[in-house]
């Protein structure tokens, strides 16, 4: 598919943004082959997903200048409803996302990592949201999720400065879970995909939805939605094949299997 390659490798997919000859900038074309590859995703099939950027160097350097340059109000509005609206498809995903920031993580390419559930880097990484040095705000979510991410004081001077901070600075701040030389972090990445898929998927998808909505809510709310959720889990197969195993297990430890959870 275009700009976006999707690779399923059983229990987990790699989507990688593939326009290196720019350092995978997004473009109008990028955002939607990268749209599309989400929604072409089994997620009866797929437990997890790895979002990446081909080549060593950058993982996205940021929306497209070139095509952001002429835009008009109108268009610079729609433009960041475009990548809004696909960064929001990623955060909603029903399976957790990975992002593995193999290089430049700048504006648009920090902002869609922030979209994703975890955050992993290479030693080259680099973050920043330069856009006040452009003339324009961060506008694909950056003023919203860095400041929930990082707190509001770091995200503040993150972007009034426009600098970029290396690696292990975003890892000390914690923007990114951890630091890995770059030929070990696709492995890496894969490796803790495959960890979340043997897991009970529906017991998972219940852990995004219930962190992700709660943190919209006040905590008496938020902990009404984990009862829902936590409620919902005991009509699954997985709930019930989950603590059988546990309890086969103190009866007899000979007796222990890997649950080979199925997804209902
Ligand atoms: N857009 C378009 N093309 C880009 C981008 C980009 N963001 N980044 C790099 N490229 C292109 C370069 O133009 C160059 O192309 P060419 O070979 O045809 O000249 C190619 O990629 C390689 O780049 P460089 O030669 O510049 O590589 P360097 O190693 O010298 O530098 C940098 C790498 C430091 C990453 C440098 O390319 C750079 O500063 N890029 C721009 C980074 C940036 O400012 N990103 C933020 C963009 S703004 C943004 O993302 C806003 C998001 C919200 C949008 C809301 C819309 C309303």
């Amino acid at each position: 598919m275009g700009f976006v390659n999707c690779e399923v490798k059983e229990k987990i997919a790699v989507v990688t943004i593939n326009r290196p000859e720019a350092l995978n900038a997004l473009n109008s074309q990028v955002l939607d082959d990268l749209a599309a590859a989400f929604d072409g995703i089994d997620t009866n099939v797929v437990r997890a997903v790895v979002l990446t950027g081909a080549g060593e160097k950058s993982f996205v350097a940021g929306a497209d200048i070139g095509e952001m340059s002429t835009l008009s109000k109108a268009e610079g509005e729609a433009f960041g409803k475009k990548g809004n609206d696909i960064f929001r498809k990623i955060e909603q995903f029903p399976v957790p996302v990975i992002a593995a920031i193999n290089g430049f993580a700048l504006g648009g390419g920090c902002e869609i990592s922030m979209s994703c559930d975890i955050r992993i880097c290479s030693e080259n990484a680099m973050f920043g949201q330069p856009e006040v040095g452009l003339g324009i705000t961060p506008g694909f979510g950056g003023t919203q999720r860095l400041a929930r991410l990082i707190g509001a004081g770091m995200a503040k001077q993150l972007i009034y400065t426009a600098k970029n901070i290396k690696a292990d600075e975003a890892y000390r701040i914690g923007l990114v879970n951890a630091v890995y030389p770059q030929e070990e972090l696709l492995a890496a990445a894969e490796k803790m995909a495959n960890q979340i898929a043997a897991n009970a998927p529906i017991a998972v998808r219940a852990c995004k939805k219930a962190i992700n909505d709660g943190l919209q809510v006040n905590i008496d709310d938020a902990l009404v939605i984990e009862e829902k959720l936590f409620g919902s889990c005991f009509e699954s197969e997985d709930q019930r094949e989950g603590m059988a195993n546990f309890l086969r297990k103190k009866d007899d430890p000979k007796k222990v299997k890997v649950v080979d959870f199925k997804n209902a």
